[in-house]
């Protein structure tokens, strides 16, 4: 079987289809290449001396693990001289990282969460890159980029994607022209499109959520998951199965994959009042991506894509996936 490369994708986008411009079509090609040096190192494990934690903590006032950080430079490395982007910005990074001024500068804005899932670093389980990709606003022509530049909503993404480190390594991608999933030959170094035009499908009877923090939780998500494990003889009719890995890359690889519901969602507890996971790194491409294969992503009565950011590291709850789970837990968040 002869699949497409990820290159010949990304040409046949930006001419064709016009859905790329050649700046983005860079710029994407740059950070599948900085994910595949992530790739390595992950894969080396102990070997590689990349286990285990830093001592130091980010912006979030999380520990820092040695891959967050090695993922962080590999992917600011990657992409500083490449000549298409304005600045970049990172769960690792307190505030915006500029270009520097001895190289040539580009439109663009690159946010990453460049080592997802770290809580699975050390013990083997699947962990991932995400990554969205913003326009600088046309009046910062000319001037220094600044944080407030990137605060748009994930409407305004033109590409966005993940790459997972699992049993494969995997990069799925969307330039807003549906989403396709290119697994690394590892021989050949080439991503090649093994997926194409992933669809998600519409129903499901499977959710993910960390079932540990249900006391926490606000009435719409109780009732929702009340009525779950309730099964066949309770109101959803239905079986239903749970699945959390505590890697959003990997649970939402699954959820594409073969439907379902996953739910990180705001609650109770005053640090989490407003969920766990960062809305411009986090929840916007993982939505944009969702939607892009038919499934909704909502914080809870409304659509994440729509929000309009107020800082950098923002958190939002999250609840995606399936499109009939999605709409049956936005309307019990309308009714309450
Ligand atoms: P991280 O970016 O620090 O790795 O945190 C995000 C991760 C998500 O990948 C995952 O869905 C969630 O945190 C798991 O959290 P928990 O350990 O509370 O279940
Ligand atoms: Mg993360």
């Amino acid at each position: 079987m002869k699949y497409k490369t990820l290159t010949q994708y990304l040409v046949e986008q930006q001419r064709e289809h016009k859905a790329v411009s050649a700046e983005v079509r860079l710029l994407i090609e740059t950070v599948s290449r900085a994910c595949k040096a992530i790739s390595h190192a992950v894969s080396k494990g102990a070997l590689g001396g990349v286990l285990g934690s830093l001592g130091t903590e980010n912006v979030q006032g999380e520990v820092q693990k040695k891959l967050d950080v090695l993922s962080n430079e590999i992917l600011l490395e990657a992409n500083e001289w490449g000549g298409n982007l304005a600045a970049m910005a990172s769960e690792e990074m307190q505030t915006i990282h500029r270009i520097p001024n001895h190289y040539p500068k580009g439109q663009n804005l690159l946010l990453f969460d460049p080592l997802d899932g770290s809580s699975n670093i050390d013990v083997n389980v699947s962990i991932g890159t995400i990554f969205s990709v913003l326009q600088a606003p046309a009046e910062a022509a000319g001037r220094e980029i600044s944080e407030a530049d990137f605060l748009q909503p994930g409407t305004r993404q033109v590409a966005a994607g993940y790459a997972i480190y699992g049993p494969q390594t995997m990069l799925v991608l969307t330039v807003g022209a549906g989403v396709m999933g290119f697994t690394l030959d590892r021989e050949m170094g080439s991503w090649l499109l093994t997926h194409e035009n992933i669809r998600l499908p519409e129903q499901t009877a499977e959710f993910a959520i960390n079932m540990s923090n249900l006391r926490h939780w606000e009435a719409p998500v109780r009732r929702y998951i009340d009525e779950c494990l309730q099964g066949e003889t309770g109101p959803l009719g239905k079986n239903y199965n749970m699945r959390w890995i505590a890697s959003m890359v990997a649970d939402v690889h699954r959820i594409l994959t073969r439907g379902g519901v996953f739910m990180y969602p705001r609650d109770a507890r005053a640090s989490g009042r407003k969920g766990k996971l960062r809305l411009m790194y986090e929840a916007n491409p993982m939505s944009f991506l969702v939607e892009q294969a038919g499934g909704r992503a909502i914080d809870g009565a409304g659509r994440i894509l729509d929000i309009q950011p107020d800082a950098l590291h923002q958190r939002v709850g999250v609840i995606l996936g399936s499109r009939e789970e999605v709409e049956r837990l936005q309307r019990y968040h309308q009714e309450a």
